[in-house]
């Protein structure tokens, strides 16, 4: 087996593959360096989208369209790496949607898996297959495969929030299904805040019985996670690398709260200067408060609040913060660890 580029390329090996070609067969030697390598071979580089320099051009956007003529009124965070692929990373999507005052994002649901991290405003909804939940900046959202959703924003103010689906995975697999009721607003079964009740509580209905592998819990609030994190940094020494972090879960199976895509929230303790740390998920990062740096590779980018950055699969990376600075992120990691693939660094 000869796993290097093959320069020069013979007359009689040249005649070969252009008959074989025509039968729609080709010589894996002249592409095997590329196929399987000795680490990974991303596309995806590092790149942020800073709040100052998105946010006019979100605005802009709903001067141009309203959220019922686009569907979803979404900027779409484009890795560098993966133009015009609608991608963040190789296996996510990830873009930044915004619902004015008044505005319907009308009801659909689709065989990708999506969330949501409300990034600026205050006092708009999402509903998830007939439960309305109020977003907050912080909160985490999710909208399992092939639920219902619609987005509504009676509040005074605009919302912004990021949007992370597993396209990118469903497109590999073929698997991409689409649903319109034909009705703007779906029919609400539930009071706000039962699921809630229900699953995010560390209780479960005695019947519970699970009919997938995502979280019954959609609507994961800020006022929790940050309360957790306070707690954390009063009581134990932070991670060399991650400072404190947690993860988002399905509280039925205590895995990740969505089989495609893993979701974390991590604090950086004023004054923190983290190890270098990698691993084989490309992860989307929003940073809620405080700022800091990220060493990716040879680049260092400069982060502040409601900014968001990637950092690529397998590239070393080391955050330093001065102030207390909270991060969420998301990756492929449930899929990558389901699969026996994921791998980390210390
Ligand atoms: C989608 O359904 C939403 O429901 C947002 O808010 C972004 C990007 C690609 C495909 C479907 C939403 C999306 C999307």
């Amino acid at each position: 087996m000869s796993a290097v580029p093959q320069t020069q390329v013979s007359k009689e090996r040249q005649d070969f593959y252009k008959r074989i070609d025509t039968g729609h067969v080709a010589p894996l030697w002249e592409v095997l360096h590329d196929l399987i390598t000795p680490k990974p071979k991303t596309p995806c580089v590092p790149v942020a989208w800073k709040w100052q320099t998105v946010l006019p051009w979100i605005m802009e956007s709903g001067q141009l369209i309203t959220a019922k003529e686009a569907e979803r009124r979404v900027l779409v965070l484009e890795n560098p790496g993966l133009r015009g692929q609608a991608r963040a990373t190789h296996s996510l999507y990830a873009g930044l949607q915004l619902v004015l005052p008044g505005e319907i994002a009308p009801a659909h649901r689709h065989s990708q898996s999506a969330l949501r991290f409300i990034v600026s405003g205050d006092g708009a909804y999402t509903a998830v297959d007939g439960e309305r939940v109020t977003m907050h900046v912080g909160d985490f959202i999710i909208t399992p495969s092939w639920t219902w959703h619609d987005h509504g924003n009676p509040s005074s103010e605009p919302i912004i929030w990021m949007d992370v689906l597993d396209v990118p995975i469903v497109e590999l697999l073929d698997a991409q299904f689409l649903e319109r009721p034909g009705v703007e607003k779906q029919t609400i079964v539930r009071t706000e805040g039962e699921s809630f009740a229900r699953y995010g509580n560390t209780m479960m209905p005695l019947d519970y019985t699970p009919r997938s592998h995502t979280s019954p819990l959609f609507w994961y609030p800020y006022t929790r996670a940050r309360e957790a994190l306070a707690t954390l940094a009063a009581s134990e020494n932070p991670h060399p690398c991650h400072g404190h972090k947690l993860q988002y879960i399905n509280p039925a199976n205590g895995g990740p709260a969505m089989p495609t895509i893993g979701s974390f929230v991590q604090m950086l303790p004023s004054g923190f200067k983290g190890r270098d740390y990698r691993s084989t998920d490309s992860t989307i990062f929003s940073c809620v408060e405080g700022r800091g740096r990220v060493n990716v590779g040879e680049q260092t980018i400069e982060f502040g609040s409601k900014d968001t950055f990637v950092v690529p699969s397998w590239m070393k990376y080391r955050f330093e913060v001065e102030e207390e600075t909270v991060v969420f992120s998301a990756s492929d990691r449930p899929v990558q660890q389901a699969l026996d693939l994921w791998r980390e660094e210390a």
